[in-house]
């Protein structure tokens, strides 16, 4: 953390009785920002400089070394990171690992949060649902994200529901972000940097005989009135699992005292299933999974949320054999998104909503030949894309596309050499 006057919106989450969130929630700066500037007076919550010969108490430091024609001093602070070592080695360089704790999940708006504390990154938010990862100051088509093994393209055309919307924060088992151009074997296309979100794998029990297993969490945020909950139940043995998992999210506009932010509510369903099963040839599984938003707000956006629905279906191998481990992956993901300018903040003169649709279908192959040094990945990757989005006059019915049958697909074949 850098010493500096802007960490004094800590005190504000002091004050808002929230300071986690608040502190780690980019979000949460926004409408503070904008309190700040509609109260015009700052100093009062958050310490803002004051008057040039005010007395501070803090001896002037600063202004001593200027006059040396020195840089003032900066003071950084940070905590260590318990490295997992096993995981380090394997993991490609330029990267960082991240395995969320239970409390970071439940506490988080979506899986994008769960990366606030990566250096170099950020989570830009327009809304509370669209948590747009950022590394190094790029973000959007330059940033690349895998989702569960996909490629998932938002719908909304000022990604409303960037490709983290899609898997659950509570369902986000792992994280790895990399910087740099993104390798082929993780679909390129990218020059910031990668980030690979996993959800749990299929949990399998030493004995044949089946066992039920499940999980059951909650959280409640008291800037906004919101609560989220999150549960899974499943049966399982050595050979078979099967297992459901849920999450609700629900928020309204986010409170301070005296007012609230208008737009910033939303509510969020997930709904997944997962099935799979250890054969002779390896693991098989097949996910199903839906998602529904509802009245999400983005108020730095000119439309909010409204309708959010995603689909997707996959199938999965993973395999052990004597030259090394064989993955695939096949799915498919549909997406419809509807937004709007008049639900849920004021109208203005011009009633606009706009819906979009985007499926997403893809394919891929990996083979990995480990060597006690040398690890060589071969492998090859399919993705189509077909996205079509229009916007509407609501009084005059007047329509016009923005894309419409818009098509994209895209092969990449690799051989890979981590040295
Ligand atoms: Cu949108």
């Amino acid at each position: 953390m850098v010493v500096d006057p802007e960490v004094s919106l800590v005190n504000v989450c002091l004050v808002m009785k929230t300071p986690c969130s608040v502190a780690r929630n980019p979000l949460l700066l926004v409408p503070l920002t904008r309190l700040l500037l509609t109260l015009g007076a700052p100093s009062a919550w958050c310490g803002a400089p004051p008057a040039a010969d005010a007395p501070t108490g803090i001896p002037d430091l600063d202004a001593a070394q200027a006059a040396a024609g020195r840089m003032p001093k900066v003071v950084v602070t940070g905590e260590g990171v318990a490295w997992d070592q096993e995981r380090l080695l394997s993991a490609p360089l330029h990267s960082m690992y991240l395995e969320p704790t239970g409390h970071d999940r439940s506490r988080a708006h979506d899986s994008a949060a769960l990366l606030g504390a990566v250096p170099g990154a950020a989570v830009v938010r327009n809304g509370p649902q669209t948590g747009i990862v950022q590394l190094r100051g790029l973000q959007n088509e330059r940033v690349r994200l895998v989702v569960d093994g996909m490629t998932l393209t938002p719908a909304c055309p000022n990604h409303m529901d960037p490709p983290l919307h899609y898997l659950a924060p509570t369902a986000t088992d792992t994280l790895m972000v990399m910087a740099g151009v993104t390798p082929v074997s993780l679909g390129g296309d990218s020059i910031a940097g990668t980030v690979v979100a996993r959800p749990a794998p299929p949990r399998f029990f030493e004995s044949a005989r089946a066992r039920v297993f499940g999980e059951l969490g909650g959280s409640v945020h008291s800037d906004s009135d919101g609560w989220g909950t999150h549960g899974t139940i499943g049966v399982a043995n050595r050979r078979l699992s099967a297992a459901y998992s849920g999450s609700w999210q629900s928020a309204g506009d986010f409170r301070f005292p005296g007012g609230r932010v208008r737009d910033t509510g939303y509510q969020t369903t997930q709904h997944g299933l997962l099935l799979a099963t250890q054969t002779e040839v390896g693991l098989l599984a097949a996910d199903l999974r839906l998602l529904r938003t509802r009245d999400a707000g983005t108020p730095a956006l000119p439309m909010d949320m409204l309708e959010g629905d995603g689909y997707r279906v996959g199938l999965r191998h993973a395999g052990e054999f004597g030259f090394g481990t064989l993955e695939s992956r096949v799915y498919r993901h549909e997406v419809d998104h509807l937004m709007d300018n008049y639900s849920l903040r004021p109208p203005g003169p011009m009633r606009m909503f706009s819906r979009a649709e985007s499926d997403d279908t893809g394919a891929r192959l990996d083979a990995a030949l480990p060597g006690e040094v040398h690890t060589f990945r071969l492998g090859t990757e399919f993705h189509r894309n077909e996205f079509s989005a229009f916007q509407q006059n609501a009084l005059t019915g007047a329509q016009q596309d923005t894309l419409r049958n818009a098509l994209r697909q895209r092969v990449g074949t690799y051989l890979e050499w981590q040295a």
